[in-house]
């Protein structure tokens, strides 16, 4: 195992070729026999049929059980640890949308683990040692706010523990630190954009990086925060999951604008059939599957992360020099699908078609309404200021662009600019069910 020491240089480039492929599969052997020897009674059981010595590359991957959210739910709350309680130091929660929240358990080498790949992601962010980095990130059970944290000490950043929530604090750090990256979700990074300029002072603000994730975000919403912090800003993508570590599985970087790069000297990457299970070729679309090659406290093998995207394939391969796996942006989850009146439907096609049109706002919210016996969808988004008196015109335009580029007819109803509430804490909800007379946006 590397030594991750502050101070040691990071490797933000990996492994390249067979060295890397050897490295992974002697990773993968170790991880099976680690977990099949664990005593775990879950792991036991998942691994009967397996012979641990058997797996000696990475095309042993293939025969080897998934791990499911429901696997982790079932084993709550620390049936999966397989380390002694002693050796642990740590634990994290993420919310589930279903009562118990999912926990996870570090040992301080997986927090190591963890403050290294925040500190390439860092590092692939263009994050210096000796930056200022200004983190709006939750802190608490929510695996963001001590991801980044770990990993800008690690690479030598002064962090700014400020998390989500009070605006105005936030600006006047921003402003009096003159922090040059800054991370949040793309949802608060947008508002505090718009807060700097209510006040007038974003022109006094240095912030040249934005590391935003735990949401999905679009390429419009992209171009929008841009746009919101006036130019000079660059929002880059940061990916990751409580179930594998939290924040720093994967990291664009500003010269390869679309791509994650995996640390996939920890995290195996893996695109799946979310139907069949079976694996897709590189460049198609499908389930990313994940197993925590070096996890010590609650490794995870074959994780179903329920994510859609595809793994780039090597003859678009990047910047030369760069040997992570890439994958692309997430395009939704599986389980975002909405089916309304038969047609599959994106909330992020909804985010996009809205993204597009200059007379909209970049906030929205969708309603999915289940009052009748057929499923109706409604979407309320702000207009610009600059829509003005164009606003009927504007909704014409939106419900005959939504109808011809996702066949969905949609009840679009245009507010103005904002007006409607702002996620200032946690991770912004777009999508609404509505089941009785009730306004869910109310
Ligand atoms: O959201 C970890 C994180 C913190 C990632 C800070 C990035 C920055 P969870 O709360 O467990 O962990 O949620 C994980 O959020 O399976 C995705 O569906 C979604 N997600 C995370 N990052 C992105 C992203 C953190 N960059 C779940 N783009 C994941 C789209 C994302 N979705």
């Amino acid at each position: 195992m590397p030594t991750l020491q502050t101070g040691e240089p990071l490797d933000a480039a990996g492994l390249a070729g067979d060295a890397k492929k050897d490295l992974q599969g002697q990773l993968l052997s170790d991880l099976v026999v680690r977990l099949a020897g664990s005593g775990n009674s879950f792991w036991e059981e998942r691994l009967a049929d397996i012979d641990p010595g058997s797996v000696t590359s990475l095309d042993d991957l293939g025969r080897l059980p998934f791990t499911v959210k429901q696997d982790l739910r079932e084993q709550y709350p620390l049936g999966m640890v397989i380390s002694p309680m002693e050796a642990t130091t740590r634990l994290h929660a993420s919310s589930g949308t279903s009562g118990k929240p999912t926990i996870v358990v570090y040992t301080p080498h997986d927090l190591a683990v963890w403050a290294e790949v925040n500190a390439r992601a860092l590092v692939l962010a263009g994050a210096r040692p000796g930056d200022i980095l200004h983190n709006g990130y939750g802190y608490g059970l929510f695996t963001g706010g001590l991801g980044l944290h770990y990993g800008g000490e690690r690479l030598g950043c002064t962090v700014v523990p400020v998390s989500g929530g009070n605006t105005t604090l936030q600006l006047q750090l921003l402003e009096d630190l003159g922090s040059r990256i800054m991370s949040a979700t793309p949802s608060f990074s947008l508002v505090l954009a718009e807060r700097a300029r209510e006040r007038g002072i974003l022109d006094r603000l240095r912030v040249e990086v934005g590391i935003l994730g735990a949401e999905p975000w679009s390429e419009g919403m992209r171009d929008r925060i841009n746009e919101a912090w006036g130019g000079g800003y660059t929002a880059l993508d940061i990916y990751g999951l409580s179930e594998v570590i939290g924040p720093g599985v994967a990291m664009e970087a500003p010269d390869d604008l679309g791509a994650l790069n995996v640390f996939d000297d920890h995290f195996l990457p893996e695109i799946v059939d979310p139907e069949t299970g079976e694996t897709v070729p590189d460049g198609e679309y499908g389930e990313l599957v994940l197993t925590t090659l070096t996890k010590e406290a609650m490794p995870v093998l074959r994780y179903r992360t329920g994510d859609i995207t595809r793994i780039l394939p090597e003859d678009q391969p990047g910047v030369p020099g760069r040997h992570w796996t890439r994958i692309s942006r997430l395009t939704g989850r599986a389980d975002d699908m909405l089916v309304i009146r038969g047609i599959n439907v994106y909330p992020r096609e909804i985010e996009t078609v809205l993204m597009d049109d200059p007379d909209v706002g970049a906030n929205y919210a969708i309603v999915v309404d289940r009052r009748g016996t057929m499923a109706e969808i409604r979407v309320r988004a702000e207009a610009t200021a600059e829509a003005g008196n164009r606003i009927p015109e504007v909704t014409e335009r939106l419900t005959r662009v939504l109808a011809d580029r996702i066949r969905i007819r949609a009840g679009v109803e245009m507010v103005p600019e904002g007006s409607m509430p702002r996620t200032e804490v946690g991770k912004v909800k777009r999508v609404f069910e509505q089941v009785d007379d009730t306004d869910p946006l109310a």
